[in-house]
């Protein structure tokens, strides 16, 4: 949880301050009318119609098989595993939010920190094989950013290793690779819906999945692990996504494309306005696969200050940048002591964790506020 959630948080208007992000909400009036089916059927939660509705339509709109709501994407990651009967060890990536290896840890499963590749900020597949031990039996790898992973290259060791692959795709939503959704690859994929989002539901997660037998057992794992009124199957957990959260998601679905376009001329004005700043260099190429949920930007040693005094230096501008993903995971007191964790095994992450800044990027911001951003950060 950063500093900013440690006390009572409070996100005054734009105008004001400009954020990492922030949500987009469809106008007011158009929710109301979901409000009051919802206060006129009195089904608030429990697979309710919204719920079911939306499951569908994201399905559709992703081009998936199978989605199961939760209440939030951690409680996703969690039930993912439990889904996959994952145990042991998991190999995963320290250059995330701390909900990644947490789920691990919730689980009672020993995370195995792998570097990055430098050049993506993804799990490097050509690290993976050397910390696989007998007790592996899962690889857990983030879509960083939202660009896709090396997809194939994971597979193929998995395949060759008998391992699952979950997939933290909480910054993935509407990733396409090679026409099709990067959602579509490993055993499971599971989405955050949080604000901070490119989809937010308020708060709201899936798991997205190939069969209708595994999204039975998500089912009844989200749900205390009930069948029927009588049968209770697992020691599932409360995950549900509510009704008025899917009916928010259903109503978001209408304008996300808009949000995503919007998304898409902020990244290209960034890149053609930063082109010139020396010692800045923008992390992914302005390609189709991402869904610019981010727009991170690594400050290099010829840049006229360090990246913690550029940070600051925005701050003091009413900015709020943020050093996603910093400190590491690994870095953390319940993750620190494990062999993985030793900063010489993890040299291009340590290396980005002390170079990257995500700027601001959401659909209401404006031209004009790129242009500030970029203004300060051209010393
Ligand atoms: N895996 C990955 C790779 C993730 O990135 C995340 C979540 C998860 C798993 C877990 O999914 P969830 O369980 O959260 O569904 C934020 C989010 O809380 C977190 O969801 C997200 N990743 C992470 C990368 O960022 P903070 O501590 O940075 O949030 P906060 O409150 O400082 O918000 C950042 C900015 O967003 C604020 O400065 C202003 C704006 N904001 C935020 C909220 C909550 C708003 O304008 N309105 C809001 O309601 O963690």
């Amino acid at each position: 949880m950063s500093a900013s959630n440690a006390v009572r948080a409070v996100y005054p208007a734009a105008d004001e301050r400009i954020y990492v992000t922030q949500p987009y909400l469809p106008p007011l009036r158009e929710f109301i009318p979901y409000l009051e089916k919802i206060w006129n059927s009195k089904t608030l939660t429990n697979g309710g119609p919204f719920h079911q509705q939306l499951e569908k339509a994201l399905c559709d709109y992703l081009g998936v098989e199978h989605i199961a709501l939760f209440a939030n994407g951690t409680l996703a990651l969690v039930t993912a595993l439990q889904a996959l009967r994952v145990t042991g060890e998991v190999i995963t990536t320290p250059y995330t939010f701390v909900a990644t290896a947490h789920s691990l840890l919730w689980n009672g499963i020993k995370p195995v920190f792998v570097d990055i590749d430098p050049d993506t900020l993804n799990l490097d597949p050509s690290k993976i094989e050397a910390a696989i031990t007998p007790q592996t039996t899962a690889i857990m790898p983030v879509h960083c950013y939202g660009r896709p992973c090396n997809v194939e290259a994971i597979q193929k060791i998995a395949d060759n290793y008998n391992l699952k692959v979950i997939y933290d795709a909480a910054h993935a939503f509407g990733v396409q690779r090679d026409g099709s959704s990067v959602l579509r690859w490993g055993d499971l994929a599971v989405l955050s819906f949080h604000a901070t989002k490119v989809f937010n539901t308020f708060e709201g997660g899936a798991i997205v999945c190939p069969d209708a037998r595994t999204k039975q057992r998500i089912d009844h794992l989200k749900n205390f692990g009930f069948v029927d009124e009588v049968t209770v199957v697992a020691p599932g957990i409360n995950g549900k996504m509510s009704e008025v959260n899917a009916a928010f998601g259903m109503l978001q679905l209408q304008h996300i494309d808009r949000a995503l376009e919007r998304r898409k001329e902020i990244d290209r004005l960034y890149r053609t306005l930063l082109a010139d700043v020396k010692g800045v260099r923008c992390l992914n190429p302005e390609e189709d696969s991402t869904n610019r949920s981010y727009f991170p930007i690594l400050v290099e040693p010829d840049y006229p200050i360090s990246r913690d005094a550029l940070y600051q230096h925005l701050r003091d501008e009413n900015i709020h940048a943020r050093r996603y993903f910093y400190p590491l995971v690994s870095d953390f007191p319940m993750y620190r002591g494990l062999p993985s964790a030793n900063a010489s095994n993890l040299p291009n992450a340590k290396a980005a964790a002390s170079k990257v800044l995500c700027l601001p990027i959401y659909p209401d911001l404006a031209d004009d506020d790129v242009h500030r951003i970029v203004n300060c950060i051209d010393l």
